[in-house]
Parts: C-alpha cells; sequence; structure tokens
C-alpha cells in the first residue's frame, strides 16, 4: 500500500516534470488506447500503478506504419537438468537496417514453435545484446576460425564503447529476463535503436532445461521498427544512452544469492548525458519484491516484479518444471515486470541508481539442477533521449 501511495506520488512528480520538456517529439501517433494491461491471459490482476507494455503485435503493431519481425537464435541442444550459462551468440541476425527499432520483446520456443517456460521447464532466464560494430565477416560461418574471431570480437569489441561500462568490449543495447517484458523506446516520445548497414549483434544468453527430456531451444525477438525513410519514421532519433546499473558494477551481473529480507544496491552511474528517462525496469531473480530506481538519491521509478500472475510461469515439483519451494508445492516466478516510462529528466553530473529489494520468505530463490541456490541480480537498463 505504501509503495503503491509513494508510486502514485513519483508518477505526479514525473507529470509535472513532464510539462517542462523540451527538444523531444512525442511519439503522439502511439496508439496508447489499445494498452490493457490485464488483456493476456493473468489469473489476478496487477497492482494499481502497474505499467505493463502489452505484448508486441505482429499484425497490427502500437507505432503506426510500423513493421515487426520475429527473428529465431539458435537452436540449443540441451539435456534435462541442465543450465547453459551465458552462451555467446555472435554475427546475430538483425531484423532491418537503416531503421529505428522502436520495441522488442524476447521469448523461447522449441522446434515447433511452442513456447517454452517454467511450467514445461523452459528458462530463458536472461539475454543481453550488445552492438558489435564491425562489418560482418564473410567467412564461412560455423568453422573454427571464424567462430574464433567472432569470440575475439565479440569480447574486444570496435568503436563500441557501452554507456556506464566503457571498460567493456561492447555497448549493450536490449535485455530481457524469463518475464520476457516489452522493452518499449517510443511510449511518450520519437526515439528507436538506430540500426546501420553494417552493424553486428552479438548477445550472451543463459538458458535452462529443468524438465525431463532433452529440448531443443530457439531465442526469438520480435522486433517493432520503422524503416528511416519512411513517412512514420519522421521526427524519429537514437537514443542518447542506456547506462546498465548493476550490482557488481561492470561485473558479470552474478551475486551470491542469500536468504531472507535484504536490499541489493546496484553501483551509481553518473549521467554524462542530459535527456528524459524513457524507459527502465529492473531485472532481478525470484526471490526480489521491486527494484527503485533513485536520481540524486530520490526515488523516482518503481519497477514491480510480480510471480506466478500467467499459468506458464507456475511449476510444480516433482512435474516437468522446476520447483523451488516445498515438494508437490506449486512455485511461482517472475510473470511481469513493470516499466516505468518518461519519468524524469537527467542533467550532466546527475546520479543514477538502484536498489532491488528481495524477500525470500515471501518468494524462494530459484535452485540449480543440483539444488544449490542460484547466484542473485540486480541491474536495471534505463533509457535516456
Ligand atoms: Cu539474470
Amino acid at each position: 500500500m505504501k509503495s503503491s501511495i509513494l508510486f502514485l506520488g513519483l508518477q505526479l512528480v514525473a507529470a509535472g516534470v513532464l510539462s517542462r520538456q523540451m527538444d523531444v517529439t512525442p511519439a503522439s501517433n502511439v496508439n496508447y488506447q489499445s494498452l490493457a494491461p490485464d488483456s493476456d491471459n493473468g489469473t489476478f490482476a496487477l497492482p494499481p500503478n502497474f505499467r505493463n507494455e502489452p505484448p508486441i503485435n505482429t499484425q497490427s503493431p502500437l507505432t503506426p506504419g510500423a513493421m515487426v519481425k520475429t527473428v529465431k537464435y539458435g537452436p540449443w541442444h540441451m539435456r534435462p537438468n541442465t543450465v547453459l550459462p551465458n552462451a555467446p551468440v555472435l554475427r546475430a541476425a538483425v531484423p532491418c537496417t537503416d531503421c529505428y527499432v522502436v520495441a522488442y520483446q524476447a521469448d523461447l520456443v522449441d522446434e515447433n514453435g511452442v513456447t517454452q517456460n517454467v511450467n514445461n521447464g523452459g528458462w530463458l532466464h536472461h539475454m543481453v545484446r550488445c552492438l558489435v560494430d564491425f562489418p560482418s565477416f564473410h567467412l564461412p560461418k560455423d568453422t573454427k576460425l571464424n567462430i574464433f574471431l567472432q569470440k575475439v570480437l565479440f569480447t574486444t569489441g570496435i568503436g563500441q564503447r557501452d554507456t556506464s561500462c566503457p571498460i567493456l568490449p561492447t555497448k549493450r543495447i536490449f535485455a530481457s529476463g524469463n518475464e520476457r517484458a516489452v522493452t518499449r523506446l517510443n511510449a511518450n516520445y520519437k526515439f528507436g535503436y538506430k540500426i546501420n548497414p553494417g552493424d553486428s549483434f552479438s548477445s550472451v544468453v543463459e538458458l535452462m532445461n529443468m524438465g525431463k527430456t532433452a529440448k531443443t531451444y530457439y531465442m526469438t525477438i520480435s522486433y517493432e521498427y520503422l524503416p528511416i525513410n519512411s513517412p512514420s519514421a519522421s521526427g524519429y532519433r537514437e537514443y542518447a544512452a542506456m547506462p546498465w546499473l548493476d550490482a557488481t558494477g561492470c561485473g558479470g551481473s552474478d551475486v551470491p544469492a542469500r536468504q531472507g529480507a535484504y536490499s541489493v544496491n546496484a553501483v551509481p552511474w553518473i549521467s554524462t548525458v542530459e535527456g528524459n528517462l524513457l524507459f527502465a525496469e529492473g531485472h532481478v531473480h525470484d526471490g526480489a519484491l521491486d527494484t527503485t530506481i533513485y536520481l540524486n538519491d530520490k526515488p523516482v521509478c518503481i519497477s514491480q516484479h510480480v510471480y506466478g500472475r500467467k499459468p506458464e510461469y507456475v511449476s510444480v515439483d516433482g512435474m516437468d518444471g522446476m520447483g523451488g519451494g516445498m515438494e508437490g508445492m506449486p512455485t511461482t516466478s517472475i510473470s511481469d515486470t513493470s516499466s516505468c516510462v518518461n519519468f524524469g529528466m537527467v542533467k550532466r553530473g546527475d546520479k543514477l541508481s538502484a536498489v532491488c529489494k528481495y524477500d525470500t520468505t515471501q518468494h524462494p530463490i530459484e535452485k540449480n539442477p543440483n539444488g544449490s541456490l542460484m547466484a542473485i541480480m540486480c541491474n536495471t537498463r534505463v533509457y535516456i533521449g
């Protein structure tokens, strides 16, 4: 209750900031009438003020004039009860060139296109997509030499630097957790991610097969995009920055699991840009309640994590799913993560920070196939434009 009042307050503060914004093009043509957070297969209502982007609609995209392309990555053949930790996807296909990606959504499917999730053992634990700014290699795709060169490229990156971790070899641009929420960059203003000819994507993907049979998985990403030359793209620009606030700073995001109620702090970032806070959501693992983003130590966004609202996020131990709880008891995983859009402005020198609240007595930590507790995470992407 307290947090929903705080959240309402934050919305009002954001609305006040909104009226002072300049130098941005409102994306007034985005049809937000169709926003219907509870129109999916949810089994209970979302909390008040929970902002949930509607799924990417391949037939009628939210942005008029936009196109949607679903790109399939993989396959990964996984034995039962196994984890594929941060596998690289090198030279991954881009959905378009000379275009602005305005929204995207990840999913995990099997070879028949059937969605794989907690209820049948398939986890898209997380994926992180990076831009590798290098003309594509013209070598046969799966030769050892090419794979080696792509790995070198992936780990050295060329010409692109990450916003909050310039020390990293690549520039992080997209990410998703298993809740597979939509990231939308043009909720209020005309911003997108620009893909230029010659751009190449790389990703890391962490998958789990907690089921009892071997599976073949593919990750799909549905991109909503505007071709640069289309009239609908008029006024669009690339966002200015996407700082990644992470509990491990520029590390690998894994934080050793702990039981109980506690907070995990992400390492703050001092802004090097000026602009609107366009979109943010927290990425956590099961056990977390919410992620709060602070601007100069004042809370400006609460990204809430809701568990088991859709049937595919409920598993029963001993069945073909995964259980963190008691034998035979249903276990719920994060099914919905709320996003904040247009929640203020940053100036150069401002501090952005984030805190993730965990309470493992309310939601158990996930377990590895060997029964040990899985590492937790606390990170957030903040798109600024
Ligand atoms: Cu993760």
